[in-house]
């Protein structure tokens, strides 16, 4: 750790040092974040860009009081760093560590648990609202990036910015990327007006806002009227926002320090919101992230070598995503109607490929998870096949546009959900635990979940082919080793058909997996087995409609646990009690036990360590089935076997 880093404990630290003590404690902040994203991963190329912007505000700003509101959250390493908390770095996004995004739980300088793009100049608006209300005057401060600023939640934030009547500093961090580049309108704007840029107009316009900023006392509304003159003289950029009604600030350069010190003091003198647009550089000070900020804007760990990376770890299967991507581009080569649509995440959902072979069917609209399922609808209703990639987590944003645009009019409009179950470090705002539970409850939806690499090309086939909407889940994961991938997964997807996979003799139990869970089911079977413990293994496969002979075999003296990767509230397991109690009634005499995660936010940690924390594994499975088999044998059928033992 550098030397002036090791005397930062907290932001009054930070105050104390000069503008150049500032820019070497931001190089050895640059050095530590990237020695402890190598080791832990995390998201580095943004957390890079920002540093003397973090620095800069909390030098002017006291965030104890003031209040500091991150857009997203994933660039907020240097503001954890300089707030208490770069110790916990060494377990940064793992159990007993920080976590990758803001937390009040972590520290009062962290104002909301955050993830998800889009969020904060509407909380904003909302905190400096209820500062007025109740007479307080703390300084509310909010940073957005240029993909977020024009995701809709912030569009319409922007629209009721009219609303407050104080100071509120939205400040617009423009790197020129989302994960990828920007995408969209706005984004041609933003970058027509960076290329008509130099090095000296930024300067210049910094020295024009501060020579025309008000000292205190002075009438702002006057000054501000002043500046916008001398600016609007030299740049257009200020007039989007200003036919908002939004004074405009800028551009400036976002790693000049010293100049944004100066520009955050003036503007926290406004009595009224402003827009400061600052420019910076995504991974900043590290070249391979400088040059491919997406690879390195969220990435695992690598060996570097000084400035160079040296070694990534490669796993030792495919995933998922990756065998999606490719059974999709494959089945694309022979359809002409399938296109893909992507809410900035084309590396993340694995369409790189698709987008590379057929660029004209591919839309990435940006982060605008809703209105890409509307256009998805679009494309559909002009007898396309549209094929949505969207990560669990940020489909919740879509659920009316699913429920009115897709479902209501019953489009064959095909959802693939990545993501979808325990994602591990991202934590409780990315895991994928409520998909399964936001659309089942809606008419005409399909949902099904693929076990293993044979199973998702099965599930597209059989999507591609329906005339309704079809939703296919799988997890942030690798694919099951071989030796999972039973003959009975290679059998063509049929709505609403499950498949049994193992069939034991005289068995009295049935482990039903939903998805690549199924393998921890079969994991359990061979358990089971070992102790002459007979249970029979099905592929649930559908979570709507769910098969009826899965009940049915509670019929045949059987009872059954099922398992998901998903919120016991509303998943899969409660589908087959659903459909159970409507069977059966009170007449029901078998045991169903539904296993998967609990109703409860899930903190960061490792895939694994989370699955084992929740007991979504092999273990849980055979503890369950023999209690199953001890304490509820009378519900069970005469052959049970631990019985039999124990008598
Ligand atoms: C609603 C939502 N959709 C997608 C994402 C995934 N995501 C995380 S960061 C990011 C890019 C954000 O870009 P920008 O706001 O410009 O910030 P930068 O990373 O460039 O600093 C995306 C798409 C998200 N967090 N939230």
């Amino acid at each position: 750790m550098g030397k002036l880093l090791e005397q930062v404990e907290s932001p009054a630290d930070v105050k104390k040092l000069s503008v150049l003590e500032l820019k070497t404690l931001a190089d050895e902040i640059r050095q530590f974040i990237l020695d402890s994203v190598s080791k832990s991963g995390g998201h580095l190329a943004s957390n890079l860009g920002v540093v003397e912007l973090t620095l800069a505000l909390h030098h002017v700003f006291d965030f104890k009081e003031d209040k500091l509101l991150w857009d997203v959250g994933h660039q907020c390493y240097t503001h954890k760093i300089v707030t208490g908390r770069k110790d916990k770095f060494g377990h940064l996004r793992h159990a007993g560590g920080i976590s990758g995004f803001p937390n009040p739980a972590e520290s009062v300088y962290d104002q909301f648990v955050v993830g998800h793009a889009g969020t904060s100049i509407a909380t904003a608006i909302g905190m400096a609202i209820g500062q007025s209300q109740q007479n307080k005057n703390d300084k509310i401060v909010t940073v957005v990036g240029d993909a977020s600023i024009v995701n809709g939640v912030s569009f319409e934030a922007l629209n009721n910015l009219g609303l407050v009547k104080r100071q509120l500093l939205i400040v617009l961090n423009d790197n020129s990327m989302a994960i990828d580049p920007t995408q969209g309108a706005v984004a041609k704007y933003f970058s027509r007006i960076r290329l008509s840029q130099t090095y000296e107009d930024l300067r210049k316009t910094t020295s024009n806002i501060l020579r025309h900023m008000p000292v205190i006392g002075k009438d702002v509304e006057e000054a501000i009227e002043r500046i916008k003159k001398s600016i609007r003289m030299v740049l257009p950029a200020s007039q989007m926002f200003e036919s908002l009604k939004i004074p405009y600030f800028g551009p400036v350069d976002g790693h000049d320090i010293g100049s944004l010190i100066q520009l955050f003091r003036a503007l926290a003198e406004l009595n009224h919101p402003a827009i400061l647009h600052v420019y910076t550089k995504k991974g900043k000070g590290f070249p391979p992230a400088g040059s491919r900020p997406s690879k390195f804007h969220s990435t695992g760990p690598f060996k570097t070598n000084g400035g160079t990376v040296e070694s990534t770890s490669v796993p030792s299967r495919q995933n998922f995503t990756n065998v999606f991507g490719k059974h999709l581009t494959e089945l694309a080569k022979k359809d002409s109607r399938i296109v893909a649509i992507t809410s900035a995440m084309c590396d993340g959902t694995g369409l790189v490929e698709f987008r590379k072979r057929f660029a004209e069917r591919f839309y990435d609209v940006g982060i605008a998870e809703s209105a890409a399922v509307d256009i998805a609808a679009g494309l559909c209703r002009s007898g396309l096949k549209p094929v949505v990639c969207i990560y669990s987590t940020f489909l919740q944003r879509s659920f009316d546009q699913i429920v009115q645009e897709v479902a209501l009019q019953k489009l064959p409009v095909v959802f693939c959900i990545d993501r979808a179950g325990l994602v591990g470090s991202d934590g409780p705002t990315h895991h994928g635990l409520m998909d399964i539970g936001f659309l089942r409850m809606m008419p005409n939806m399909v949902l099904t979940a693929p076990a293993n690499d044979v199973e998702v090309k099965l599930a597209l086939e059989f999507a591609l082919g329906e005339d309704k909407p079809v939703v296919i889940r799988y997890p942030k994961d690798l694919v099951p080793p071989r030796k999972f991938v039973r003959a009975a997964c290679a059998k063509p997807f049929k709505l609403g058909k499950s498949v049994v996979v193992k069939k034991a003799k005289n068995s009295v139990i049935a482990i039903v997996g939903y998805g690549s869970v199924l393998t921890e089911a079969l994991r359990a079977e061979t358990l089971l087995a070992k102790e002459g413990i007979g249970v029979d293994v099905i592929n649930g496969r559908f979570a709507a409609p769910v098969d009826e002979k899965i009940v049915a075999l509670a019929n045949k003296g059987k009872g059954i646990i099922t398992v998901e990767d998903h919120t016991v509230a509303c998943g899969f397991g409660s589908a087959v009690l659903e459909l159970a109690a409507t069977t059966f009634g009170t007449a029901i005499t078998k045991p169903i036990v539904v296993l998967g995660a609990p109703r409860r936010f899930i903190g960061h940690d490792s895939r694994d360590a989370q699955l084992m924390e929740v007991g979504m594994n092999a273990d849980k499975i055979v503890e369950t089935a023999k209690e199953m088999l001890n304490a509820r044998y009378s519900m069970l059928d005469a052959r049970c076997p631990i019985k039999n033992k124990n008598e």
